[in-house]
């Protein structure tokens, strides 16, 4: 399982989502995609995710993105980190 997280290093919104996956033992690949460069706006990103933003997960072609989004990966026991976390869990 290849977990790649689209991400500006110095983004408050990316740092979340890797202090997330470093907390469950997720490897990230990470790719920079800095919008300040309009590297957010190239046709291959926005394939990806139409917003445009980051940070954007991906995992075996499953792409996820919105920072709150993210915070639903699952650990690397499940089968899947990423779309794992399309799936609303139960409240508590
Ligand atoms: N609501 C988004 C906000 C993400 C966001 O604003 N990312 C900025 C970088 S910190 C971005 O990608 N901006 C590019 C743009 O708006 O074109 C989230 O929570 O993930």
């Amino acid at each position: 399982m290849t977990v790649t997280l689209y991400e500006v290093r110095e983004s408050p919104h990316s740092r979340k989502v890797r202090l997330l996956a470093a907390e469950l033992g997720i490897h990230l690949h990470t790719v920079a995609c800095d919008p300040r460069i309009g590297e957010t706006r190239s046709a291959d990103f926005l394939a990806k995710n139409p917003n445009g933003k980051v940070p954007t997960l991906e995992e075996d072609g499953f792409v996820l993105w919105e920072r709150r989004q993210s915070s639903n990966i699952s650990p690397p026991s499940t089968p899947s980190a990423v779309s794992a976390a399309r799936t609303p869990r139960p409240g508590p």
